[in-house]
């Protein structure tokens, strides 16, 4: 059993400052537990939340309000060590649907003077780009509402404008918008969605939010699988802890912010968050290290069998392909400030896959790869195509998405894929095969962009390794990648 440290909440929330877009496992374990070491350094907290689901989730949201806003965050540092948080920042919780009430009093609350910044965890597809290009989709059937009924809108991009745009008529000083979404330059990746939408709308308004709406960038880590029975089982077991709105999470956590809050901000530097002039590099580096390499656990290791992360890391030619993909194909790509220790930065990695105390499923990182693809592998890809460099191990993982997205599983059952182009995956699936099946894949614009798309080398590459999955199977194939050695 492990060792728990209980941290009660303690401290009063005074009004509401932050706004949140996305009531996840991931904001309630990472951005609140900051916003909560805050109040209780200061003994009370004028950064109180309102969160708000979308679209999905609303039994989370029921069960938050019977809790008034209370709930708790398991981090396992490991099977001994755990520290059990009570949360209390969360003031309200909100369930938007599809409009309705609680949409309305949803846009209110951020049109609010006292709203100073609204944070969004949506999700990559949540802000309806093209990944490949971060383009905003005109085609995006959320996106196409949003035009059409501007002031009821769908959307978190069209949420956050007309929010903005009840500001601005009404005089108020825009909020900051954070965004805390695993996508490359994410504040302007955000700042061209509510732009390019209010643009469709309003040309002065989008103007407007050009020149007067900051959107700092900002990199954000912690390990936080979804819950599920069998985590909730272990809250009761080792901590007895009954919270249905609990989650469970790794101990590390790191968050780096653009430092650019017209309005102002806690002072998260007491709680260790990085307040920095430029978070790109560090956000670069997450994406090909962390995502690239849980990317490429999951689509090899669901080919291997595994379930977990954990148990993908834990084999030998899994953690040797890691390995290999780190030091040979993310991280001479990445050009970081002085004195950053990426081997260091790999090992940590590798021991965080391998903590065992979370069930951590390789099918949910797994999920909506064609929105994450493009920031993880390709934009490194194409870097080391310029270097000269081969990339065998993104190959594979490449080969092995392709295979996850258009075959049945090993015993012939359908594969479950989650992904906004799933049905256009089985369009491809039942139409092609083999070489042809690569071509049409890689012929994928939202996911792959033309100029890496038709560089012979990369479909080599590509083609490679699918015939050779094919051919030989990921069982012999897997041990070609052992000539690296670390
Ligand atoms: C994961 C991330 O599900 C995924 O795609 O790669 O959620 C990952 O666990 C976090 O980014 C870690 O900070």
């Amino acid at each position: 059993m492990p060792v728990v440290k209980r941290v009660p909440s303690t401290g009063a929330v005074g009004e509401i400052g932050i706004v949140h877009l996305g009531l996840g496992a991931f904001h309630r374990a990472h951005q609140a537990v900051y916003l909560q070491r805050h109040l209780e350094r200061h003994g009370g907290s004028e950064w109180g939340v309102c969160s708000a689901n979308l679209r999905s989730n609303r039994t989370l949201v029921e069960q938050l309000r019977e809790q008034d806003g209370r709930y708790h965050v398991a981090e396992y540092r490991d099977r001994e060590q755990v520290t059990l948080r009570e949360i209390g920042v969360l003031r309200q919780a909100l369930y938007v649907g599809e409009g309705g009430a609680e949409l309305e009093q949803l846009l209110q609350r951020m049109a609010a003077p006292q709203t100073r910044i609204v944070t969004l965890t949506v999700t990559e597809k949540g802000y309806c780009l093209s990944p490949a290009t971060g383009r905003l989709r005109l085609d995006d059937p959320g996106v196409v509402h949003d035009i059409a009924h501007p002031q009821a809108p769908r959307t978190a991009p069209g949420i956050v404008l007309e929010a903005l745009r009840r500001r601005r008529a009404a005089g108020v000083a825009a909020f900051t918008v954070l965004c805390c979404d695993n996508m490359p330059d994410n504040g302007q990746r955000t700042r061209e969605a509510v732009s390019a939408l209010a643009a469709q709308q309003d040309p002065e308004l989008a103007q407007w939010v050009l020149e007067c709406v900051a959107f700092p960038g900002s990199m954000v880590d912690r390990i936080v699988p979804a819950m599920d029975a069998a985590a909730f089982t272990q809250l009761a077991q080792q901590l007895d802890c009954h919270d249905p709105a609990a989650v469970v999470c790794e101990g590390f956590s790191q968050w780096v912010i653009e430092d650019h809050f017209p309005l102002g901000r806690p002072d998260w530097e007491a709680e260790g968050v990085q307040m920095v002039a430029d978070v790109r590099p560090f956000e670069t580096m997450k994406l090909r290290m962390l995502n690239g390499s849980h990317s490429l656990l999951a689509y090899v290791g669901v080919l291997a069998g595994h379930t977990y992360v954990a148990d993908a890391i834990n084999d030998a030619d899994l953690a040797r392909l890691i390995s290999r993909y780190m030091a040979e194909e993310a991280a001479p790509t990445l050009d970081m400030p002085a004195g950053s220790d990426l081997a260091g930065y790999a090992s940590e990695l590798k021991a965080r896959f391998a903590n065992d105390s979370l069930q951590h499923r390789l099918r949910q990182i797994a999920m909506d790869g064609s929105q994450k693809l493009p920031q993880r592998w390709l934009l490194g890809a194409q870097q080391l195509l310029d270097q000269g460099r081969p990339m065998p191990c993104t190959a594979l993982g490449i080969a092995a998405w392709i295979h996850y997205c258009s075959q049945p599983q090993a015993d012939g059952t359908a594969q479950q894929v989650d992904d906004p182009l799933r049905a256009t995956f089985a369009d491809l699936a039942a139409r092609f095969s083999g070489e042809a099946l690569v071509d049409a894949f890689l012929a994928l614009d939202q996911v792959f962009p033309a100029a890496l798309a038709d560089r012979p080398a990369f479909r080599q590459a590509v083609h490679r390794a699918s015939a050779a999955l094919a051919r030989d199977g990921l069982g012999n194939l897997l041990p070609t990648f052992a000539t690296f050695d670390q």
